[in-house]
């Protein structure tokens, strides 16, 4: 049986090597990607977020855990995707203004990528006039924000609004996620749709980029 328990122990441990092997012994025993993902590398996040939160772990070390756990992600990356589809409509994803938080925007990004999307990848702290720079120049038709803090929640609206502004809101449909938001939050704030996971996340762009 797989020890997923091993998992996120390496995780909180920050043991990227131990995690690694762990990740590769896994997979080599044809455990499924999407329960690697789920039951050995998020739940160790939570238990970070934990100790982070009751101050039993400190910037440094939640970077590592960062880091390891970017690294087996790049590693389960070949295995989580949906079938490949044609290279489809263009999406543009970042995180907001003030927010630096990008494992899980990332894993959407690349979930997105394997369903085919073209996504463009801005990366973290995005301002709300970078989103409209680059929705006109890459002529996306979903643009993607993601958020992990409560503070940085109102800058999703604010990229909403300047979206507005720029006369684009025809043009592009626009999609929130992050731990903290909500589908309440989403339609207060006028997003035309949200997503609590990286699997939904790409389901649902696909449907709102048809
Ligand atoms: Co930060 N952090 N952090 N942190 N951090 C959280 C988010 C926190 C919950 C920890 C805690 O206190 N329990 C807390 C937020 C509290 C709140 O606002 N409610 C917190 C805090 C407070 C902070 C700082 C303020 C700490 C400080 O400095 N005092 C600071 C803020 C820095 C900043 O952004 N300005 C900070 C910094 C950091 C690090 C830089 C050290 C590091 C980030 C490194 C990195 O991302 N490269 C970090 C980390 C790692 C975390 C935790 C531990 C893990 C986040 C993570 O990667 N989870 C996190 C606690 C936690 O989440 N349990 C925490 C794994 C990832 C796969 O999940 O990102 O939720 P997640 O993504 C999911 C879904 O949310 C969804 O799909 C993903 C996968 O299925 N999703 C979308 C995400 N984006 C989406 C977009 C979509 C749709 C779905 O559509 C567009």
């Amino acid at each position: 049986m797989t020890d997923f328990n091993a998992m996120t122990e390496a995780l909180v441990a920050c043991d990227a090597v131990k995690l690694t092997d762990l990740v590769n012994s896994a997979l080599a025993a044809d455990v499924p990607a999407g329960d690697i993902l789920n039951n050995g590398l998020i739940a160790g996040m939570d238990i970070v977020g934990e100790k982070m939160e009751s101050g039993d772990m400190f910037i440094p070390e939640v970077l590592m855990a960062a880091q390891a756990m970017g690294a087996c992600v790049e590693i389960l990356k070949p295995h989580l995707g949906e079938d490949g589809a044609a290279a489809g409509a263009s999406v543009i994803i970042g995180t907001v203004k003030g927010d630096l938080h990008d494992i899980g925007k990332n894993l959407v990004a690349m979930m997105m990528e394997s369903a085919g999307l073209t996504v463009h990848n801005l990366g973290v702290d995005i301002a709300p006039e970078n989103f409209v720079e680059e929705i006109k120049a890459k002529s996306a038709k979903v643009v993607c924000l993601s958020a992990l803090l409560t503070t940085t929640m109102p800058a999703m609206k604010q990229t909403v609004d300047a979206i507005v502004e720029a006369g684009l809101r025809d043009e592009v449909k626009i999609l929130v996620g992050g731990a903290p938001v909500t589908q309440a939050f989403a339609d207060e704030i006028g997003a035309d749709g949200f997503a609590a996971d990286a699997g939904s996340a790409s389901k649902l762009a696909k449907k709102l980029a048809a």
